[in-house]
Order: C-alpha cells, then sequence, then structure tokens
C-alpha cells in the first residue's frame, strides 16, 4: 500500500514536473550548436562559439517573446558524432534549429536528421558547393569554395600569371577549390601543369610542395581548412617558393586571421581571395572586431566567426519574421531571401539555393600597426556560388 502510494506520488510529480516543462518549452527556443571544440578543427568551434556569444550579448537573449537557449556539443570533428548529437538535440532537446558543423562531412551527417524532422539545419562553416543541395532544410551563412576561388582565378590570369599547380587538401571543399580555379583561369587563358592533392589528416606536405616547384609554374594556388594555415605556410617557406620566382596564391582559408600573425614574414605580400577579413574597412566590422577582441582576449575573428556570427542573426531574424513560431517549415520559408549588412559586408540567403550570396575581396597580407593582415583592395560584389546549377 505505502509502496503504492509512493509510486503514485512520483508519478504525480513527474507529471506535473512534465507539464512545467512543456509550458515552460513554449517560452523557449532551443538552437542545438554543433562544433568540433576539440581535435584538429577545434579553433573553428572556438571561433563560431564565441560569436555565436557575442551576437547575443549584443542583442538579448529575447526574440518575439521567446528566449533564446543555445546548447553547444562538441562533435571532436567526427561525423558519427555529429550525427548522434543532432539526433539527441532534436529528439530529446526538442530544438528549433541544428547548426554549426566545422567540416563538410559533419554537415553531410546532420542533413538527413534535418530532413527527416524538418529541422532547419544551418551550415556556419562547411563549404563544399553541394551541402546545400543535399536537405531541403539546410541554409548556409559561410560561404563556398568555388564562390571564394573564382575571383582568385581570374585575378591570377589578369596579373600575368600564365602557369599554376594547384594544391589542395583531398575532400569536398579542396576538389571545389581545384575545379573552380581550373575552370575559370584556363577559360582566361591560362594553364595549370598538375592538380595535387594532399590527405588532410595529417597532411605531410612537403613532396608535394617539391613536385609543385620542380614544375616551375610562374605561381603555386593552395587550399586547406581553416586551421592547417600556420603547418603549411611553415613549410612553403622552407622550400623558398619566393626566391625561386613562383608566386603563392590562395583562398584566404589558408592565410585564416586566426593563426595569420604567427606564420611570419613568408606571407607578407601573398595575395588572396575570400569573402571576410578582419581587416575589412567597414563601421560594422570595426564594432565586431573591438567587441569580439574585447571579449575574447588574444583572439581574432575569423572568417570562420563571421558564419556563426551570421547564422544566428539568421536565426533571430527568421524568429522575428515567424512571430516567435517555431515550426520548421515557416522557419525556413522565413530565411530564405533575407538581406543584411554583415561585419563582412553585404549578405543575402538566395531563396532558391539556401546559399549565401557576399562580397569576395582580393588582399595582400601586409603590416598594420606591427601585426599582419590580409588587406583587402578589390571587391568583386554579390557573389553566388558558380557551380549550382552547373553539376
Ligand atoms: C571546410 C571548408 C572547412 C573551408 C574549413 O575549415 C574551411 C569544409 C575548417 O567544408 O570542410 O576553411
Amino acid at each position: 500500500m505505502l509502496r503504492r502510494h509512493a509510486l503514485m506520488g512520483l508519478a504525480g510529480a513527474a507529471l506535473a514536473f512534465g507539464f512545467c516543462g512543456s509550458a515552460l518549452a513554449e517560452d523557449t527556443v532551443k538552437i542545438g550548436l554543433i562544433l568540433p571544440m576539440t581535435g584538429p578543427s577545434a579553433s573553428t568551434g572556438r571561433e563560431i562559439e564565441a560569436a555565436v556569444k557575442l551576437y547575443m550579448q549584443q542583442n538579448g537573449d529575447k526574440v518575439a517573446g521567446k528566449k533564446i537557449e543555445v546548447i553547444t556539443r562538441d562533435d571532436t570533428g567526427q561525423a558519427d558524432i555529429t550525427k548522434r548529437l543532432a539526433q539527441e538535440l532534436v529528439v530529446n532537446d526538442k530544438v528549433a534549429v541544428i547548426a554549426g558543423f566545422g567540416l563538410t562531412p559533419l554537415a553531410l551527417a546532420a542533413g538527413p536528421i534535418a530532413t527527416q524532422a524538418k529541422v532547419p539545419a544551418v551550415i556556419m562553416a562547411a563549404g563544399t558547393s553541394m551541402i546545400v543541395d543535399q536537405s531541403p532544410f539546410f541554409v548556409r551563412t559561410s560561404f563556398t569554395l568555388p564562390q571564394n576561388t573564382t575571383p582568385m582565378a581570374e585575378w591570377a590570369a589578369k596579373n600575368g600569371i600564365k602557369k599554376v599547380v594547384t594544391l589542395v587538401s583531398d575532400y569536398g571543399p579542396g576538389i571545389d577549390a581545384e575545379k573552380a580555379f581550373k575552370d575559370k583561369f584556363t577559360a582566361d587563358g591560362g594553364q595549370v601543369l598538375d592538380s595535387l592533392r594532399a590527405p588532410l589528416r595529417n597532411p605531410e606536405f612537403a613532396p608535394f610542395l617539391q613536385k609543385a616547384k620542380d614544375l616551375k609554374p610562374d605561381a603555386l594556388f593552395l587550399f586547406v581548412p581553416s586551421g592547417f594555415g600556420a603547418s603549411l605556410m611553415k613549410q612553403v617557406s622552407e622550400r623558398q617558393f619566393k626566391e625561386a620566382g613562383i608566386q603563392v596564391i590562395g583562398t584566404g582559408d589558408v592565410l585564416d586571421d586566426e593563426q595569420l600573425n604567427g606564420m611570419g614574414d613568408v606571407v607578407l605580400g601573398m595575395i588572396t581571395s575570400m569573402n571576410y577579413s578582419a581587416a575589412h574597412d567597414s563601421p560594422e566590422n570595426k564594432k565586431y572586431v573591438a567587441d569580439f577582441e574585447k571579449a575574447n582576449p588574444n583572439m581574432r575573428p575569423n572568417f570562420m566567426s563571421v558564419g556563426g556570427y551570421d547564422g544566428i542573426g539568421l536565426i533571430y531574424k527568421a524568429l522575428e519574421k515567424t512571430g516567435g513560431d517555431t515550426t520548421g517549415t515557416k522557419l525556413l520559408d522565413a530565411m530564405k531571401g533575407l538581406s543584411w549588412t554583415s561585419p563582412r559586408g553585404p549578405i543575402s540567403i538566395d531563396p532558391d539555393t539556401r546559399d549565401i550570396v557576399q562580397n569576395v575581396y582580393i588582399r595582400k597580407a601586409e603590416k598594420k600597426d606591427g601585426q599582419i593582415y590580409n588587406i583587402e583592395f578589390a571587391t568583386i560584389p554579390n557573389v553566388k556560388d558558380p557551380l549550382h546549377g552547373k553539376k
């Protein structure tokens, strides 16, 4: 008897708690942020998490009468963990949106969960063109490699470079960069002598760099993901490309602001193309960099950080538009076509592809106030991913 009462009491408490829980859930919008906070891409996780926190500091944690709660989870950069975390966040935590995804394979792992649960998935970091085609619930606030690479190929062809060797990390975004560079550069009359691919994990660049140097190109084009640029540039420096009269160019992933200042003189004068530089000259960016560096001493915001900052911004703006309605399809529709001024410049979400449209800048690595920055000197406005519709 006693035991039965005790059990009933427990059940009653559980019911009451459950009721409270769901009433609370209606006032709170949960966002699952899945990032590599440890492992080889931890800097990407740190930058994005810091930027999301900054946005919430600046804009508050209430939108359309709802409280925003971000739940951050570390996938350590492994796709099976990303998938499990996405599932747990959707099923157990009932998040309205999942977001983050530090690398292409991690974003791809979350796609089926977003599709099945009809939950928008905001890609804040990954850059392989085809990702957004893999789920109708994907929306991207980062960039694509073809978007950032094509202007570099155009600049090279216009600036006396005739023969290039490309060297990229051997996975989705690297292969996109290789193809985008070759397509545009050869269309503009240039020649790609060889397309080299180094393994993504624990890359040993030396044999590839030696091969590239032996081919005597006018320029070496590089892509490695965020966090790998410093070790690549150290080996580039040891091979003495500058001294051999070979110009080194690349996407801005290589000269990532997070590591750039420690790379040394080898990078000075190097030309890259990218969607963001911490030195971008606008009032929005000056405030962004100052606030970011104040909240995170010894950290400089990089292109990953703005993917996170604008990603959470996109979720806020969509919630404002739906009046706080978190139905997945409604949030997704609200995201399509949104446009605003980011620290990187004007951006919008293409309503047809759910991919970001943004300026791409050509930059030169230079010393400014004793620190190394990528100084923008040319702007290619409103660039869409050039591979879309051409696959
Ligand atoms: C990817 C592309 C990752 C560009 C990156 O850094 C990057 C990706 C982590 O799609 O995996 O700089």
